[in-house]
């Protein structure tokens, strides 16, 4: 019985640091070429630091199979991607001006950054 309280109390813990604790970590980019992962629910860095004035490619690598993780929308840029799987999906990006720049599959639930600077 204790054991069950015990575990009720650390599922409400993981649940309580993933909805209201957990920032994703910043990724600096030391290249102009970004690979980020697509998988469970997250892109990986989804906080991306990159250098405003300059192109930028970024390198999806779609691990989930799920029609929610196909299509990556850049809604500031008016750009799109369908992601296939097992293969790079490669997305230039025009030279950013200093500023933020979402990114998110067709129903937002990945979510992701672009912090030009
Ligand atoms: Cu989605």
């Amino acid at each position: 019985m204790l054991f069950i309280n015990l575990l009720g109390a650390l599922l409400i813990a993981a649940i309580v640091w993933w909805f209201w604790l957990y920032t994703p970590k910043r990724a600096q980019s030391t290249s102009n070429q970004i690979k980020i992962l697509v998988n469970n629910g997250v892109y990986q860095p989804s906080n991306i630091t990159v250098s405003a004035g300059t192109k930028i490619t970024l390198d999806f690598d779609r691990q989930d199979p799920a029609p929610c993780a196909e299509t990556v929308i850049f809604p500031q840029l008016d750009l799109s991607l369908a992601l296939k799987m097992g293969q790079s999906n490669r997305i230039e990006l025009p030279a950013l001006s200093e500023g933020q720049y979402d990114f998110h599959c067709q129903m937002q639930m990945y979510k992701g950054k672009l912090i030009a600077e």
